[in-house]
């Protein structure tokens, strides 16, 4: 059975299960909620359904139950797979033949992208050219004819393909255009969705090593549970029923924050900016010295903290061994290594922060700068060619459950204030 079968199967499972579910226990209490939830981004509060993956402050990231360090040797199109059934695909290969069939990217956005000035952030260029590709979309086509709701998943399902087929192609345009690396290069049709975008990003790559570490970029970043900023962007735009189009780009935007994606280019920046200060790789005292001077002047240390995890994020752990497999004599490895073995024991002392460890983006940078990917800038529409994977495949599930618009309650301070005079 192809993907598309493989969810519906799947959907229409649980969606019988969810309803005898939500009758019986419908009513039962499952999370309280303080004012310090109030007044600190909703974290811990659990109001959200998100079946493709979680993230466990003590274990990291875990797909459909099996923990990320155990899917590092995995394509983007078997986690694909898993992400939409909780099972492993058996046949990977027609899932790359069906979004290279769709991969056609229409006419209309290479002009556009031309006309884009030329100092535009390759991030606000990647969601814009997501967003002006709405017309394309087949939710909305078949909304605007009078689709049935039980039909929602399965043209939400072909846009998340359309989208998927379409991104890499356009992320490798963008490389290319905003970075003067002449003209774009055609897609392989040998070549699976991970692979075929590095060769179309024409990194030079003799060993197969930049495509190796492509591929698992790709998986690492796919998803994250369902309440960080980008699925919970996405799954809210989408649950007014705005197509796939409109949802991946404003989760996304989101991606874009400094506290968010952006963090992996804030990260790289801050490393070679030490290495530059001290004139190549420092020292552990130098690199203390140099996170004490951001720490006294109000910034964070990028990379490190985690809003949800209280461990060393497996992320960077599969990145880690990465690296010192393959870029062990990398002189900014090296001192991401350094930082790493820093930059924990003086966060530690602050007690304000919850997690000292490093998170994803901590090394990503390093190891893309290695093979020569040495524009930062460029860093988050990757993990955004990556994010993609989940958020629409969360958007895929929310619709087959025939998940309702999300609407939260906000209160104002002034009922705060009186709540608690009585
Ligand atoms: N450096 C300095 N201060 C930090 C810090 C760090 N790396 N991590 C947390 N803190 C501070 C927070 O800024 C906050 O200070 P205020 O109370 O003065 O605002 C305090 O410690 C408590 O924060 P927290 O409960 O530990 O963490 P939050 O859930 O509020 O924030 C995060 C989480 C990721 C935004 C934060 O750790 C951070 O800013 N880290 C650096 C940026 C980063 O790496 N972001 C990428 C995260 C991964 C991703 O989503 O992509």
């Amino acid at each position: 059975m192809d993907l598309k079968a493989n969810v519906g199967t799947y959907l229409s499972d649980l969606k019988e299960e969810v309803s005898a579910f939500k009758q019986e226990y419908g009513e039962r209490i499952i999370s309280q909620v303080t004012i310090n939830q109030i007044l600190g981004g909703a974290r811990g509060v659990k109001c959200l359904l998100c079946d493709t993956s979680t993230v466990s402050s003590i274990r990291g990231l875990i797909i459909r139950g099996i923990p990320i360090k155990e899917l590092t040797e995995r394509t983007p199109e078997e986690v694909l797979h898993l992400l939409l059934t909780g099972e492993f695909a058996e046949d990977p290969a027609a899932i790359t033949k069906d979004l290279q069939s769709r991969s056609q990217v229409p006419e209309y956005i290479w002009k556009l992208m031309d006309a884009m000035p030329e100092n535009t952030h390759p991030m606000n260029l990647f969601n814009t050219m997501i967003l002006a590709m709405g017309g394309e979309s087949k939710f909305r086509k078949k909304y605007n004819e009078g689709m049935n709701k039980e039909d929602y998943w399965e043209y939400t399902y072909e846009d998340m393909m359309d989208i998927l087929a379409r991104l890499p192609v356009i992320a490798a345009a963008i490389y290319r255009k905003c970075f003067n690396k002449g003209p774009c290069i055609d897609a392989n049709p040998d070549l699976d969705w991970g692979t075929n975008f590095a060769h179309m990003l024409g990194i030079e790559d003799s060993t197969g090593d930049f495509a190796r570490l492509m591929r698992l970029y790709l998986v690492l970043h796919c998803d994250h549970g369902g309440g960080n900023v980008s699925a919970l962007a996405t799954a809210t735009v989408n649950s007014a029923l705005s197509d796939l189009y409109y949802s991946l780009s404003a989760g996304l935007n989101g991606l874009a924050g400094p506290l968010h994606g952006l963090a992996n280019q804030e990260c790289l920046k801050w490393v070679l900016d030490t290495m530059e200060q001290f004139k190549g790789a420092p020292s552990q005292e130098q690199l203390a010295e140099y996170a004490e001077e951001t720490l006294k002047s109000g910034r964070v240390i990028p990379g490190y903290g985690h809003a949800v995890l209280r461990i060393q994020d497996p992320r960077f752990a599969a990145f880690y061994e990465f690296g010192k497999k393959y870029c062990g004599d990398d002189p900014v490895f090296q001192t991401v290594q350094r930082v790493f073995e820093t930059v924990p024991g003086i966060l530690k002392k602050i007690e304000k922060i919850s997690n000292p460890w490093p998170n994803v983006d901590a090394i990503s940078g390093s190891l893309l700068y290695k093979y020569g990917l040495k524009e930062f800038d460029y860093y988050t529409v990757l993990f955004g060619l990556s994010r993609a994977m989940g958020v629409c495949a969360q958007a895929v599930m929310a619709r087959g459950l025939g998940m309702p618009l999300v609407r939260p309650k906000a209160v104002t301070f002034d009922w705060l204030r009186l709540e608690l005079m009585h």
